[in-house]
C-alpha cells in the first residue's frame, strides 16, 4: 500500500519500468502543473475528475500502465503538506497559539496567497479567525481566497455553525469544510454534518490540555479528546483535523503522542501545530497522519 493507494506489488513501484495491478475503484491522484485531479480507477484510467479525498478498494482489479504510476509516486510517496492562510480582517496573518493579541505576521490576502500558490501546494488550508470568534461564516472572504488561488483548491474553516452555513462556504468556493464549535454544541449535531457532507467534511479537534477548545479557542469544551474521537468514529467521520494548541505558531515541532492517540482511531487525520519541516513531516507520516498543516513553518519555504 503507498498511501491510501492499495498496490498489489508494492516492490514494483521501485521501477517506473513495470505496470502495477491497483484495485477496481482505487484511486490515483496527479499533480498537473498547478492542478490536482484524480484518475478513477474504474473500468478505466482515462477519467480524470476532482478529487473526493477518499482512497478505496474494491476486489476487482485493473491493470495500471507505467505511466501512471509516475504521477502515482509524486502524490503518495510523499505526505501532503498543506500550507495554511489564516484570515483576521482583510488580512493573512499567524497567531501565537491562536491568540488574537499575539499577531505575529501579517500580510494583505491576496498577496500572501499569491505566494503561497507560487509554491504549487496540492490543497490550501484557510481558517476564518474572525468568522471562528464571531460565529458568521464570511463567504465573501472564500470567494477571495477562491479568487486568488486559481485551481488549487482550499479547505475552509471559521465560523461553519450550520450544515446550511457549510453548504454555502462549499458554493462559495471550498473543496471541503472543517468544523469545531457546532460539532460538540449539542446531541446529533456531529451526525447530522457528517451525514450530510460525508467526505467534504473534517472534524476539527482543536486540543488544549485533553479537552476541546471552541468558538476561536476562547472557551473550553466539556468534550475531551478521547471522547471526541470515539464520538467520530461512532458517526463515521471521514476524516480529522487535530490541532495541538501550545504548539501552534510555536515552532517547537508537533505533538507526536497526540497524533498517535488521533490515528489509532483510524479516521484519516490531517496534523496541524508546531510543524516546523520535512523533518517533523517524515515522523507525523511515521505515526500514521495523512497530511501536514503548515502554518509558520511555511514561511521560510516562501523566503519570508
Ligand atoms: O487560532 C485560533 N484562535 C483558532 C483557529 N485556528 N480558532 C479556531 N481555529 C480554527 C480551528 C478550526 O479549523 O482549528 O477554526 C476552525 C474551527 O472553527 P469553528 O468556527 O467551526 O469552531
Amino acid at each position: 500500500m503507498v498511501r491510501h493507494a492499495f498496490v498489489d506489488e508494492a516492490c514494483h513501484l521501485q521501477s517506473l519500468t513495470h505496470g502495477v495491478e491497483l484495485r477496481r475503484r482505487t484511486e490515483i491522484a496527479q499533480e498537473g502543473s498547478n492542478d490536482l485531479r484524480v484518475a478513477q480507477v474504474r473500468d478505466s484510467v482515462d477519467e480524470f475528475v476532482k478529487p473526493r479525498c477518499r482512497f478505496g478498494a474494491g476486489l476487482r482489479r485493473n491493470y495500471l500502465s507505467a505511466g501512471h504510476i509516475s504521477m502515482l509516486l509524486c502524490y503518495f510517496a510523499t505526505m501532503q503538506v498543506i500550507p495554511a492562510l489564516d484570515l483576521l480582517g482583510d488580512d493573512a496573518v499567524r497567531l501565537e497559539q491562536g491568540d488574537y493579541e499575539r499577531v505575529i505576521f501579517r500580510q494583505p490576502l491576496e498577496e500572501f496567497m499569491g505566494r503561497l500558490v507560487g509554491t504549487r501546494p496540492s490543497l490550501i488550508h484557510v481558517v476564518d479567525l474572525e468568522g471562528a470568534r464571531e460565529g458568521a461564516l464570511r463567504p465573501a472572504m472564500i470567494e477571495r481566497c477562491r479568487e486568488a488561488a486559481g485551481s488549487i483548491p482550499l479547505q475552509v474553516s471559521g465560523g461553519i455553525r450550520s450544515v446550511k452555513a457549510a453548504q454555502r462556504a462549499l458554493d462559495a468556493g471550498a473543496a471541503r469544510v472543517i468544523v469545531g464549535t457546532s460539532l460538540w454544541d449539542r446531541d446529533g449535531a456531529l451526525e447530522e454534518f457528517a451525514d450530510a457532507l460525508g467526505d467534504q467534511l473534517l472534524a476539527a479537534l482543536d486540543v488544549r490540555d485533553g479537552r476541546l477548545a471552541v468558538r476561536g479557542w476562547l472557551e473550553r469544551s466539556s468534550v475531551t479528546f478521547a471522547g471526541a474521537l470515539e464520538r467520530c468514529r461512532a458517526a463515521g467521520v471521514a476524516r480529522l483535523h487535530v490541532t495541538a494548541i501550545d504548539r501552534d505558531g510555536t515552532l517547537r515541532g508537533p505533538d507526536l503522542p497526540l497524533y498517535e492517540v488521533a490515528c489509532a482511531s483510524t479516521i484519516p487525520v490531517v496534523a496541524a501545530g508546531g510543524v516546523r519541516d520535512d523533518a517533523d513531516v517524515a515522523e507525523l507520516e511515521r505515526v500514521g497522519c495523512e497530511a501536514a498543516v503548515m502554518g509558520l513553518g511555511y514561511l521560510s519555504r516562501l523566503g519570508i
